[in-house]
């Protein structure tokens, strides 16, 4: 009869500890969820990210999510670990505090569909993102400058020969708060960086196609972020010699006449 309690008080404690097991202290459920390529891909993205930026915030991972992927969530959206720990998420700080900490170790690779997006792109006129696929397809069409790379994989998000990463002209990390023309458009999406009517791809007059490297009147400020590249008074966008090398420019200013020759027969090199 001893033995007997004994048994069945043993019997009590596995059931209570299995019991236990399938509920965390945190409240979350564990669910067995196979590996979502598309959303680990989405969260590592975010990470990788968010871990460059000096000084990350909610706002900063809205505008690198719109960026990157083309558009931000509507919470609340609900995330699975590899642990098949889920959590719930309510607004973008609480993104930020999770994908700040993804490890090698310790990653999401899951989301639960469908879930709603603020679209940004004008080709997508839904906002509920129903399945892997569809989630797949909305970051491979967001291709800012249209050469087939989507711009979480594009290293020049505006094909304006400067890099994302040299876009950073504050250099914090954060590609998406500079906007040097002010005109509400960020430089990483922005073809004329300084608003002067040069394509920023055009404000170089060397061989070596890189715009950085070129700055006419020595003041410190590159061509493609100066209005005024030879620092003659004439913004760039109505001068015809706009690095003042002599050679008058092709086709409407700052395309200059590299090596001497008249491609646009208008009379000067
Ligand atoms: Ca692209
Ligand atoms: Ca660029
Ligand atoms: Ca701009
Ligand atoms: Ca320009």
């Amino acid at each position: 009869m001893k033995n007997l309690s004994k048994l069945s008080t043993l019997i009590l404690i596995a059931i209570l500890s299995l019991t236990a097991c399938t509920k965390k202290d945190d409240g979350t459920n564990k669910q067995d969820t196979a590996i979502d390529v598309t959303a680990k891909k989405v969260m590592d993205n975010m990470h990788t990210t968010m871990s460059q930026i000096t000084q990350a915030d909610a706002q900063s991972l809205d505008r690198n999510m719109k960026e990157n992927f083309g558009f931000t969530f509507m919470y609340p959206i609900t995330l699975t670990y590899n642990n098949d720990v889920t959590v719930t998420v309510n607004n973008s700080s609480e993104l930020l505090d999770i994908v700040t900490g993804i490890t090698e170790t310790s990653y999401i690779k899951a989301i639960n569909y469908p879930f709603n997006i603020d679209a940004q792109t004008a080709s997508r006129s839904s906002s509920s993102i129903n399945s892997e696929t569809d989630l797949q397809t909305t970051i491979e069409s967001h291709d800012s400058d249209g050469d087939g790379i989507p711009n979480y994989a594009d290293d020049d998000d505006d094909n304006d020969t400067v890099s994302d990463q040299d876009e950073d002209v504050n250099n914090d990390g954060d590609v998406t708060n500079d906007d040097t023309d002010n005109d509400g458009v960020a430089n990483v999406n922005d073809t004329d960086d300084d608003g002067d009517s040069v394509p920023t791809a055009n404000e170089t007059y060397d061989a070596s196609g890189d715009v950085a490297n070129t700055d006419s009147d020595n003041d410190g400020t590159p061509n493609y972020l100066d209005t005024d590249s030879d620092n003659d008074g004439v913004s760039d966008g109505q001068d015809n010699d706009a690095n003042g090398d002599g050679n008058v420019d092709d086709n409407g200013g700052g395309n200059d006449d590299n090596g001497g020759n008249d491609n646009d027969n208008d009379g000067g090199n």
